[in-house]
């Protein structure tokens, strides 16, 4: 095998100037037709040509989270500075050194063919296009805690203390805006973190200022583009109620009445979306209320989210796919965890773990809908979610899974799987790759026969669903959990932008004469 550090693209479907890239990429697409009810079909394929064109010139990102000061937000500020400026740390097993690994746009490869030898050529998944580099990320944000962000990366106990004691003079000046806080919303618990809180309870007053805060970072730091990210505090759910958080029109006059069932986090989105600022969610809560997506279409906004799909979600979403696709029935998931950082004080309260809970149980839907030799259709394994609070673990994580399966002949099959592992180093590299993939799809703009000129992506970015455990959707179309299947189509989406072809795994040049 064979690695090469960039490369280029010939052909006479590439189009390239100083500033753009425009590549012609013939679609085909498996339409099925059938009658109602019946069990056969006639798949016929259709070519729909699609011209994709990516702007190359980078922005200057700047990324606002909400949640700064938490595990995960001091986790990403520290990891980034230490990147940047390459500072190593010694540990007990010796010296260490940053990296971004983790991030599969910065840490994983590509095959872009093969060299004349017949060696498969691979090269880093960020050189497909022009992408911002973690090094020149702007961070900046807002928590309802006042500690700086040195006090932040310490109370998280997430790095060791040598890497600590080299990151504090660089990150005590860094410091969050104050927040919205509106007690309901989180557990009680989190009460006596609410130390730097925006005043009142005027919904549209804080609406402002949160605008205000955005447009002020853009100026400040000098930035092309903000993305704001949530890795707040898990909420509970918002109750959908019509005349209230329905349309954009009700969201915004709900906002107008200080409504109560408009939470932090959906004001935030709201803020966003109308500066422009594309808004991602990395909890679980149901942010985007039907009234908050129709906002986002009308202003042209992404957005993305919901819950980072960090551990075991992630393993849960290639076990169970692996299970189904090799003709193998699940029968019960039973996902447990314990955890002892402030998330997980925070999940022990009954509306914030019943957020979780759902975030976590519809992972496997698709991949179990896909089998009716395996499942009939009202037919689900069982599956339980299980989180606890142990504060003596800290951000480290246990994970344990048991997965029960039928098999050949009515035989089981029992897979029992323990992950330990700090929560935050899973969670920071994944914010990366939201923002950095966010940054290149607001880039990137689309033209069929049947589009007015070019045209940006969906409203909706489910490219990003790998790093999601909820993937948002448009209305109507399905939700894909299996996590190779979205590696996959965030891999092959860039391919084609590039000009490269999709990479299907045929490999037929190794299976014909
Ligand atoms: P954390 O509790 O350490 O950090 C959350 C921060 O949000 C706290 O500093 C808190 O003061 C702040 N906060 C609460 N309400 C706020 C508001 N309205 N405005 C601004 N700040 C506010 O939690 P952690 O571990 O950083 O996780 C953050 C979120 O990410 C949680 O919702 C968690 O469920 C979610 N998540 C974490 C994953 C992980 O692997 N670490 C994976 C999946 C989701
Ligand atoms: C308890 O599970 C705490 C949660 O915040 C999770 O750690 C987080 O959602 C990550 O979950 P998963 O399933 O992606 O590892």
């Amino acid at each position: 095998m064979v690695f090469v550090k960039s490369f280029a693209v010939n052909g006479s479907h590439v189009r390239r100037t100083d500033q753009v890239l425009e590549v012609d990429f013939p679609y085909m697409q498996t339409s099925v037709e059938m009658e109602p009810k019946s069990t056969e079909a006639v798949a016929v394929l259709v070519k729909q040509m699609y011209t994709f064109r990516t702007q190359l010139k980078v922005a200057r990102l700047g990324v606002m989270l909400v949640g700064w000061g938490g595990n995960n937000g001091s986790t990403l500020t520290g990891a980034l500075i230490s990147n940047k400026r390459q500072i190593s740390w010694n540990t007990a097993k010796g010296p260490r050194a940053p990296n971004l690994f983790g991030s599969v746009v910065m840490s994983s490869t590509v095959r872009v063919g093969a060299n004349s030898a017949g060696e498969d050529v691979f090269a880093p998944m960020h050189e497909l296009l022009p992408m911002v580099h973690p090094d020149e990320i702007v961070l900046g944000g807002w928590d309802i805690n006042r500690a700086n962000l040195a006090h932040a990366m310490q109370r998280a106990k997430v790095f060791d203390y040598d890497l600590q004691r080299r990151l504090i003079p660089h990150m005590e000046s860094l410091a969050p805006l104050p927040s919205v806080y509106y007690p309901d919303f989180i557990a009680s618990n989190q009460e006596q973190r609410a130390d730097n809180v925006l005043p009142g309870d005027n919904k549209t007053e804080h609406l402002n200022i949160i605008r205000q805060n955005i447009r002020e970072f853009k100026r400040d730091k000098n930035v092309d583009q903000v993305i704001v990210l949530w890795t707040a505090t898990t909420e509970r759910f918002s109750e959908v109620v019509p005349g209230i958080n329905d349309t954009a029109e009700n969201l915004l006059d709900a906002i107008n009445a200080s409504e109560e069932e408009i939470s932090p986090s959906t004001l935030f989105a709201v803020a966003s979306i109308l500066e422009g600022a594309p808004y991602i969610n990395g909890s679980p809560q149901n942010t985007f209320v039907p009234g908050c997506i129709q906002l986002a279409e009308r202003k042209g906004v992404f957005i993305a989210g919901d819950d980072f799909k960090s551990g075991q979600t992630k393993f849960k979403s290639v076990m169970i796919d692996f299970l189904v696709n090799a003709g193998i029935k699940p029968t019960a998931i039973v996902s447990y965890n314990h955890l002892g950082n402030n998330d997980g004080h925070n999940l022990s309260a009954p509306s914030q773990f019943r957020s979780k809970e759902i975030s976590k149980s519809n992972v496997v839907d698709d991949m179990v809908k896909s089998n009716r030799i395996l499942f009939r259709d009202d037919e689900h394994p069982d599956h339980i979610v299980v989180i606890k609070y142990v504060p003596t673990v800290a951000d480290s994580k246990r994970a344990m899974d048991e997965y029960t399966s039928e098999i050949f002949m009515g035989g089981t099959n029992t897979v029992i799987t323990h992950n330990t592992c700090e929560d935050s180093l899973l969670a920071a590299p994944l914010i990366l790759d939201l923002v950095i993939l966010c940054e290149l799809f607001c880039r990137i703009t689309y033209k069929t026969s049947s589009t007015d000129g070019f045209m940006p992506f969906h409203h909706v970015l489910s490219f990003l669903g790998y790093m999601l455990k909820a993937p948002l959707v448009p209305s109507g179309t399905p939700v894909v959990n299996a996590l190779f299947k979205q590696r996959a189509c965030i891999e092959n989406v860039l391919r084609v932008c590039s000009g490269l072809p999709v990479e299907d795994d045929l490999r037929l040049e190794h299976h014909v004469h």
